[in-house]
Parts: structure tokens; C-alpha cells; sequence
């Protein structure tokens, strides 16, 4: 159920998103010939195609972000655009639904080439993804249409097929079972299914990877050599520059494990068949989206075998995988987790693509299992490790998210693999689509986000102060019937006490026991809990609650190095962090807090008004520390989210 957005906190973003990002973005799919690559493959254009062999998928990832944009947010500029793209993506696909404009362009007539490396059934994923959610949001069918047929071809060239035929980068899965969703026809869901079923069964998947990755290569080849010949009759023509990526620093033998992981199958998730997959193991945004289509697909076909696998897995990645931020992914490079505890803040890698991956799975997981531990878990990504990767004006980017930085980062305009910047604005257009589930006779609160709820056994406004203010109110505005119905509060694992009234009526507050051992990373969701408040309500009833938000400091795990003696500040669903600008003349990484200072004030001039939590180290000077998610926005500088507290 889709609620929308009010005023407040994600509203906001939601108009940065709508107003900023979204025209940002195109324009830079224009600029570095993304969009041009389709011009090229509908034979409007003889320009040389540009970018790497996965680019289409931005362009579908921009359109599905501008297709869950103009639900909300309606502009005919970006109408504009989205109906000139789906009428270019009919003319670019081919007469059987095969688009992915890097073999139509550069070798017609192949395809289904080099499955683990080139990303075609991604491409198509996010095709197909588009289709969707732009049918979902205009009830127009034209880009549904070309995704079908897409899906179609997909179908029949996969079905029946064995371990061989699964992609090295999870997407289509995702993408079948939200087809299924709108069509209502099982082959999509079967498809989707045999793909993750078929994972992990090719006993000479390390053969088949050298092949592949050679192959590869021969063709990449051949794509320069084709573009030096174009450049050879047309020296006028200037291939585009991408911009430099930021620094991402990365463990000595970085490069070795990448390739022992992809010998043996783990950065693709092909090491183990799909029930034995129980370890957060290679590319973490394919290993997340592996998890939220089998979690679905257990959902939806009450298959409850898939289970202990993705449980096991969440289990091991929050206890021993995830940084505090709920950043996934230790290692540049292989762009995925490295072992269990290995958290080192200044080489994390954390690709806001990774934690969205994981909101789509933790809200699968909410789904099935009822245990609020996922929705925290949700909220704490969303706010931390998603929300870093867009700028606050929407127009600048990070990719990899350091969580200690001592230079070498900015936030830019645009990627050599710009795959984060669409994602986010897709999720942030849908933040209404995570708020509440509902069955017959509960109504699940998973997040307190300013919005209005139209549908279900209750409608309800909320106002909501977070990420601020621990103030909420939901007023009930109509309901279905008259039978009671449950409604299940989530009591946050950051919060101190949970005040509750129902018409001015207080509940009693039940904190939960403290999960069993710390987590490596420091925050840990499990002390999250539903609070169930029952009764026949009626329109014009009031649920107030107030939610404790101390300044708290959250510690890794001795088994971490280097995090002895260090804390992490947060409050509420925040991780802070001390970032340069806002610290002159102090040495953030040796400055040693003084735990008694902190204390949270509320700045209306600081980022375009935020609370910041200020204090002082131990000899007096002062420290500002701001949200982790705002940091680098002032242009270059240092930051820390591991301060000193104690001397070691
Ligand atoms: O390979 C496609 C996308 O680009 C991945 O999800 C990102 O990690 C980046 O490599
Ligand atoms: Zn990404």
C-alpha cells in the first residue's frame, strides 16, 4: 500500500528529487551519450556508442525514477522527456524484444553473450523494471508493452534452461516478479524463479568464468578498435571524458581476492546453491538483490525452504558485515563484503546501490516474518547508508562512502558508472510504498514518515518529526468497519523511552531485552519491536507518541580493528559524524570527546536546518558533529564518523 508524502523530512527530498535530480540526471545521460547509445541502436544516429557495456540500464533506471516521479510531483518538462525516451526505446528494440544497445551496436545479430560479465539480463531487468513502474504510476501501457516483449524473449530463450543460463549480475529476478505482479502471468514468476533456483549448480563455473572473462576482453577490443575506425573518417569527433571518480582506498591485495572470489563463484553468488547461500559473500548490491527476490519469491509462493538461508544471511551480515552507518561492502574493487569483521572505515566501500538493495530485502523480510527488526534495519539504511549517496541540492553524487576520510572525496555531478544516482531517485519517489502494510485486521507502522494513507482498514494522516524530533501523531480520518483493528507500532531500536497515548490515554511501555551479543559494526536492529495497540478505532481518534531521542554512542566490537577507545555519535535514526568545515583548528581523528557534552541543538542556518549535536573534547575545545548523510556538501574536506573517547 502506497502512502503520500506531507510536508516534513521526505517530502522534501521527494522535491529535490522531483524538482532537481531528475532533470540533473538526464542531462547528464545526454551529455556523456547514454541516451544517444538508443539513437544509435533505432539507426537515428552513426555516432560511436559511448560508455561501458552496462550504460542502458542507467537510462531504464532514470526512467523509472521520472515514471514514480510524476505520480507525485507532475511536470510536463519531465513528461515530456519520459514520452520522447519510451517512443525512442520502440524504435531502438528489435522486431523479437532484444534491446541492449552494446550488441545491437557493436555486434548485430549476437546476444545472450558472456552472461556472468555483460549484464545483458540486468540491462533487460531494468528495462522490464521500468515498464512496471510506469504503468503502476500512469496506468499507461506503451513502456509496459516493451517491457513484456523484452520479457517475452527473455522467456523464451531462458526457460528450462540450467545453471549456465543465470546472470552474473542479480536484476532480472527483481524485475520478473514485479511483472508478474501487474500481468498476473506465472511464466514471469517461474522465470524469475529458475534463475535464483539454478544459482550456484555449475560445477565448472570457474572454467566457464575464464572463457568468459577472456571473451569479454577480445570483444572490448574490438569495441575500441571500431571506435578508433569511426575517429579515423570523422577526426572532428571527440569521444566523451568521464569525470574522475573519487579515491577508494582498498586493502594491499585487493585485486588478488577479486579474482580468487570470482574463480570461485563468490562475487557473483554462484559458490552454492541458493539454500546454502547462508553469508553475506561477494558484490554486495548483486548479493542484495539475489536476497530480495528469493525473499520474495518465498513470500509469494509460501516456500518457506528459502528461509533459513536469508535469514542466516541478514543474521551474519548485521553481526558481522555491516558498518555502523548500515553501509554495505568492505572492499573497493570487488565492490563487496569482505569477512567477518573486517570494517575498516577508511576503505569501506558502501555503494548506496548496496543499501538499497537492502531496504528492498529488509522489507520483503518485514513482510513475511512480522519482526520489526527489518524495518529498523530499513530505516536506519535509508537514512545513513542510502541517503549519503545523494548531494542535498539532488544534483551531486557519492559513490563509494568512506566512513572516515582524511581527503581525496567530493561529491560529482556524474560517473564512469553512474548506476547509484537513478537508484536513489527511484527509491526516494517510492518512500511512500514503505511506510505501512496492512492484512485484514492490523495495519503495521514501519516507519514514521509524514504522509496520508487512503487505503486499507484505516485512513490515517501522520505528522511525524523524525529524523529531528521524536514527535509523532497518526489521526485516524476514516474507517473500513467497525471491527477492531491492530495497530502495530515499531519501537525503534535507537529509542529511549516510547510514550504512547491513544486519545490522550497513556500505554504502558515495554522495552525490549537487549539482543544477545553486540553487533562488529556497533548498530544493531534486533532490539527492535512491534507494540500492538487493538481496539474498534473511529475516525477523529489520535495516537501521540513520543520517542526518547538521547545522544547515544554506539562502540564496534573488540574483534574490530582499530576501533578501541572510539564511538560513534548518533541520535534517533542518525549516525553524526565531525566533518573539517565545521571543526577549524581541531584534529578530528586525534580530538578525544568528553561523552558528558554532547547534547543536541536544533540550527535552522547549518545545511538548510538541521539538529546538530554539539560538545567539546576532553582539554575544551569545541566539536560540532552533523549528520553522516550531509557530509561533503561545502566542497572538500575531512570527516570522521569513528571519534576518540578514550585514550588507549
Ligand atoms: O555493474 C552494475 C552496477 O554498477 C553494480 O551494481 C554497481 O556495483 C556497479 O558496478
Ligand atoms: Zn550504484
Amino acid at each position: 500500500m502506497r502512502a503520500t508524502l506531507k510536508r516534513d523530512f521526505w517530502y522534501q527530498r521527494q522535491q529535490v528529487n522531483a524538482r532537481q535530480a531528475i532533470f540533473h540526471q538526464w542531462r547528464q545521460l545526454e551529455k556523456y551519450g547514454c541516451i544517444e547509445n538508443f539513437r544509435i541502436a533505432a539507426g537515428l544516429s552513426d555516432k560511436p556508442r559511448e560508455g561501458l557495456f552496462f550504460a542502458d540500464s542507467d537510462a531504464y533506471k532514470w526512467l523509472d525514477a521520472a515514471a514514480r516521479i510524476q505520480r507525485d510531483f507532475p511536470d510536463p518538462r519531465l513528461a515530456q522527456l519520459v514520452d520522447g525516451f519510451i517512443a525512442l526505446l520502440a524504435q531502438a528494440q528489435m522486431p523479437d524484444g532484444y534491446l541492449f544497445t552494446y550488441n545491437q551496436v557493436h555486434f548485430p545479430g549476437t546476444r545472450w553473450h558472456n552472461l556472468q560479465i555483460e549484464h545483458e539480463l540486468y540491462c533487460h531487468g531494468h528495462l522490464i523494471e521500468a515498464g512496471v513502474s510506469h504503468y503502476q504510476a500512469s496506468g499507461r501501457s506503451d513502456l509496459l508493452e516493451i517491457a513484456v516483449k523484452a520479457a517475452d524473449r527473455i522467456v523464451s530463450d531462458f526457460r528450462g534452461k540450467g545453471a549456465t543460463f543465470t546472470p552474473g549480475h542479480e536484476e532480472i529476478e527483481i524485475a520478473l516478479l514485479r511483472l508478474h505482479e501487474v500481468t498476473g502471468r506465472a511464466t514471469y514468476f517461474e522465470l524469475a524463479r529458475q534463475f535464483v533456483e539454478q544459482r550456484g549448480r555449475d560445477p565448472l563455473f570457474a572454467l566457464s568464468i575464464l572463457r568468459q572473462f577472456s571473451d569479454s576482453n577480445r570483444r572490448s577490443e574490438i569495441v575500441k578498435q571500431q571506435t578508433a575506425a569511426y575517429r579515423q573518417l570523422h577526426p572532428e569527433f571527440k569521444p566523451v571524458q568521464f569525470p574522475a571518480g573519487n579515491l577508494a582506498r582498498a586493502p594491499r591485495n585487493v585485486r588478488q581476492r577479486w579474482y580468487l572470489s570470482a574463480l570461485g563463484g563468490k562475487y557473483f553468488q554462484q559458490h552454492a546453491p541458493i539454500r546454502r547461500q547462508s553469508v553475506p559473500e561477494g558484490h554486495s548490491v548483486r548479493f542484495g538483490y539475489l536476497m530480495a527476490a528469493a525473499a520474495r519469491i518465498a513470500r509469494e509462493a509460501g516456500d518457506a525452504s528459502l528461509l533459513p538461508a536469508l535469514e542466516d544471511s541478514w543474521q551474519r551480515m548485521v553481526t558481522r558485515r555491516m558498518f555502523v552507518t548500515g553501509g554495505l561492502g568492505a572492499l573497493a574493487e570487488l565492490e563487496g563484503f569482505g569477512n567477518d569483521d573486517e570494517l575498516d572505515p577508511e576503505t569501506a566501500y558502501c555503494e548506496p546501490c548496496a543499501a538499497l538493495a537492502s531496504l528492498m530485502w529488509n522489507w520483503e523480510m518485514a513482510q513475511i516474518s512480522g519482526a520489526a527488526q527489518y524495518s529498523d534495519l530499513f530505516e536506519w539504511q535509508l537514512y545513513n547508508a542510502a541517503s549519503v549517496g545523494m548531494g542535498a541540492e539532488g544534483n551531486s553524487y557519492l559513490y563509494n562512502n568512506p566512513l572516515v576520510c582524511r581527503g581525496g572525496v567530493t561529491r560529482k555531478a556524474w560517473f564512469w558508472v553512474p548506476c547509484c544516482p537513478s537508484n536513489l531517485s527511484r527509491i526516494w519517489a517510492d518512500v511512500g510504498g514503505y511506510i505501512y502494510s496492512s492484512q485484514a485486521d492490523s495495519l503495521t507502522v514501519h516507519q514514521y514518515i509524514s504522509s496520508e494513507l487512503t487505503e486499507g482498514p484505516l485512513r490515517l494522516t501522520m505528522r511525524s518529526g523524525l529524523p529531528w524530533q521524536g514527535s509523532v501523531r497518526i489521526e485516524i480520518s476514516a474507517v473500513e468497519d467497525t471491527r477492531p483493528v491492530k495497530v502495530l507500532l515499531r519501537r525503534p531500536s535507537w529509542a529511549g523511552a516510547m510514550r504512547v497515548r491513544v486519545n490522550g490515554e497513556a500505554l504502558p511501555d515495554h522495552a525490549p531485552a537487549a539482543p544477545p551479543e553486540p553487533t562488529s559494526g556497533g548498530y544493531d536492529p534486533r532490539g527492535a519491536a512491534f507494540l500492538s495497540v487493538e481496539r474498534a478505532w473511529q475516525a477523529g481518534d489520535a495516537v501521540e507518541i513520543d520517542f526518547e531521542m538521547p545522544v547515544r554512542r554506539l562502540r564496534a566490537h573488540p574483534r574490530v580493528k582499530g576501533h578501541a577507545g572510539k564511538v560513534t555519535v548518533t541520535r534517533g535514526p542518525l549516525v553524526y559524524c565531525l566533518e573539517s568545515v565545521d571543526n577549524p583548528g581541531v584534529d578530528i581523528f586525534e580530538a578525544r570527546v568528553d561523552p558528558n557534552s554532547l547534547e543536541p541543538v536544533e540550527d535552522p542556518s547549518l545545511l538548510g536546518g538541521i539538529v546538530k549535536i554539539v560538545g567539546k573534547t576532553v582539554d575544551g575545545q569545541p566539536l560540532t558533529f552533523i549528520p553522516y548523510w550531509l557530509w561533503v556538501n561545502r566542497g572538500a574536506s575531512q570527516m570522521t564518523v569513528w571519534v576518540k573517547e578514550q585514550e588507549i
